[in-house]
C-alpha cells in the first residue's frame, strides 16, 4: 500500500521519539547485559514494529517497501541489537509467508507475527552451507501427510526466542544443489527441534544467534511454502528484500556515527581550535556524509522500484554491497575521529564499531553481492536489457 505521507511522517515522528527516548539511554546497558528489556519489547509491539511487512487483513500496517525502509533508518540510529528484536518478524522470518503462503497459512501465523506474539526465525545457513547455501543438506523426507526433518541450522537469528521457523530443507536427495530444496515453516514445539545455545559474538550483543537441530522433526506437508522444489526461490525473493532493509538499518547507523562525529570534533579542542576545523577530521566526516548520501539515494530508489513491481535482485545486492561497506567505512572513521575515545567503552563507539561487521557478513557476504550483481548484468546482457 502506498503510504499517505502525513501518515507517514507521523509513524516516523513516533519512532525517531521511541528510538531516541527509550533505546538510546539504555544502548549500554543492552550491550552489557546481552538482553533487549522487555519493556521495550512491549513498546515495539504497541508501536506496531513487528508487523510493519505483514499485510493489514493479518493485523500488520502493511508498509511499502520505501517506508518500511524509512523506518529501518530510523531504527538503525541506535544500537542494532533494538532493530534486530523485531528484525526477523519484519523481514527474513516472515516473508516467505507474506509472498508465498497460502490464505490458510497466512491466516494461521500472520496475526501472532504482526502482533509479536509469535517471533518467526529463518533458517537457511547450515555448518557446511553459508555462501553456497544450494548445498544445504538438512533433508525433509515425505512420510505420509508429513515430512521427516533432520539436520542442522547454524547462525540463526531469534532462534531462542522463536515460535516458529522457515525452514530450507532438501526434499529431494538425489537432486543437488538449488533445485531439490523445498520450504516449510516449522513451529518451535515440533517433537525433534532443539535450539542450541546463543553464540558469543562479537557484537551486538542483545541480540542472538543459535544452532537449530531437526532429529525426526515431523512437519506437516500443509506447512511448506510453495512448492516441492521451490524453497531456494523462496529464500532468494525473501533475501532481495531483507538486503534493502539491512542496508537502510546500516545507512541509520551511518547517519548516528556522522552526528556523533560532528558533535565530538564542535568540542573536542586540538592544537588550540575545535578539530572539527582540522581539515583532515573535516575530509572524514565529509567523505562519511557523502557515501552515506549516495546509500540513501540507492535504498530509495530500489525500494521505490521494488514497490512499483519491479525486479529488484540486481539492485538490492548493489545498495548492500554499498550501503554497508560505506557503514563499516564510517564506523572506522568516527573511531578515528574520537581517537582513544573512540576505543573506551565509555563513549559507545567502539560498541558500534562492533555492531555494524556483521552487516557486511549476513543476509549474503559482500562478496556474495558482488557474486550476484555480475550475474544478474551477464544476464541482462545475454538477455539485451543491458
Ligand atoms: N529471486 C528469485 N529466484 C532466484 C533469485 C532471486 N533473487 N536468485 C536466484 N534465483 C533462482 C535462479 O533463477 C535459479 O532458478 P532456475 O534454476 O529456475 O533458473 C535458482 O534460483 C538457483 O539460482 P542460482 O543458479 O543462481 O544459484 P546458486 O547456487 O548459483 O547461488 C547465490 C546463488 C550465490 C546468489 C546464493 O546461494 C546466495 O544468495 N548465497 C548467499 C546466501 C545468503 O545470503 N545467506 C545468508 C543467510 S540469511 S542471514
Amino acid at each position: 500500500m502506498a503510504f499517505d505521507a502525513e501518515i507517514r511522517a507521523a509513524l516516523i515522528e513516533q519512532v525517531r521519539r521511541f528510538v531516541t527516548e527509550k533505546c538510546v539511554p539504555i544502548e549500554a546497558k543492552v550491550g552489557e547485559e546481552d538482553e533487549v528489556p522487555q519493556e521495550i519489547v512491549d513498546e515495539m509491539k504497541n508501536l506496531g514494529l513487528f508487523g510493519i511487512a505483514v499485510p493489514e487483513e493479518y493485523g500488520g500496517l502493511a508498509l511499502d517497501m520505501e517506508t518500511e525502509a524509512l523506518v529501518a533508518m530510523e531504527l538503525g540510529e541506535t544500537s542494532p541489537a533494538f532493530r534486530s528484536v523485531a528484525g526477523t518478524n519484519i523481514g527474513i522470518g516472515s516473508q516467505a509467508l507474506v509472498l508465498f503462503g497460502t490464505d490458510a497459512q497466512k491466516e494461521r501465523w500472520l496475526p501472532g507475527i504482526a502482533s509479536g506474539d509469535l517471533i518467526a526465525s529463518f533458517a537457511l545457513t547450515e555448518p557446511e552451507a553459508g555462501s553456497d547455501a544450494g548445498s544445504l543438506t538438512t533433508k525433509a523426507i515425505r512420510d505420509g501427510d508429513h515430512y521427516v526433518l533432520n539436520g542442522t541450522k547454524r547462525y540463526i537469528t531469534n532462534a531462542n526466542k522463536a515460535d516458529l521457523f522457515t525452514v530450507m530443507a532438501r526434499t529431494d536427495p538425489d537432486t543437488p544443489g538449488p533445485k531439490g530444496v523445498s520450504a516449510f515453516i516449522v513451529e518451535r514445539d515440533t517433537p525433534g527441534v532443539t535450539v542450541g545455545v546463543p553464540e558469543k559474538k562479537m557484537g551486538q550483543q542483545g541480540a542472538h544467534i543459535c544452532d537449530v537441530i531437526f532429529e525426526d522433526a515431523r512437519v506437516p506437508a500443509e506447512n511448506m511454502i510453495a512448492g516441492e522444489g521451490e524453497g531456494f526461490k523462496v529464500a532468494m525473493s525473501v533475501l532481495d528484500k531483507g538486503r534493502l532493509h539491512i542496508s537502510a538499518v546500516a545507512t541509520g547507523v551511518s547517519k548516528r556515527l556522522i552526528r556523533e562525529m560532528v558533535n565530538y570534533a564542535l568540542e573536542r579542542q586540538q592544537f588550540g581550535k575545535p578539530i572539527m576545523q582540522h581539515q583532515m577530521i573535516q575530509a572524514m566526516i565529509a567523505d562519511s556524509q557523502a557515501e552515506t548520501y549516495a546509500a540513501e539515494c540507492m535504498i530509495m530508489d530500489a525500494a521505490r522500484r521494488r514497490d512499483a513491481g519491479e525486479d529488484v535482485t540486481l539492485l538490492a545486492s548493489s545498495t548492500k554491497l554499498f550501503a554497508t561497506e560505506a557503514c563499516g567505512r564510517v564506523a572506522d572513521r568516527a573511531v578515528q575521529v574520537f581517537g582513544g575515545a573512540g576505543y573506551v567503552s565509555d563513549y559507545g563507539i567502539e560498541r558500534f564499531y562492533r555492531d555494524v561487521r556483521i552487516f557486511r557478513l549476513y543476509e549474503g557476504t559482500s562478496q556474495i553481492q558482488q557474486v550476484i550483481i555480475a550475474r544478474e548484468l551477464a544476464r541482462a546482457a545475454k538477455a539485451g536489457r543491458l
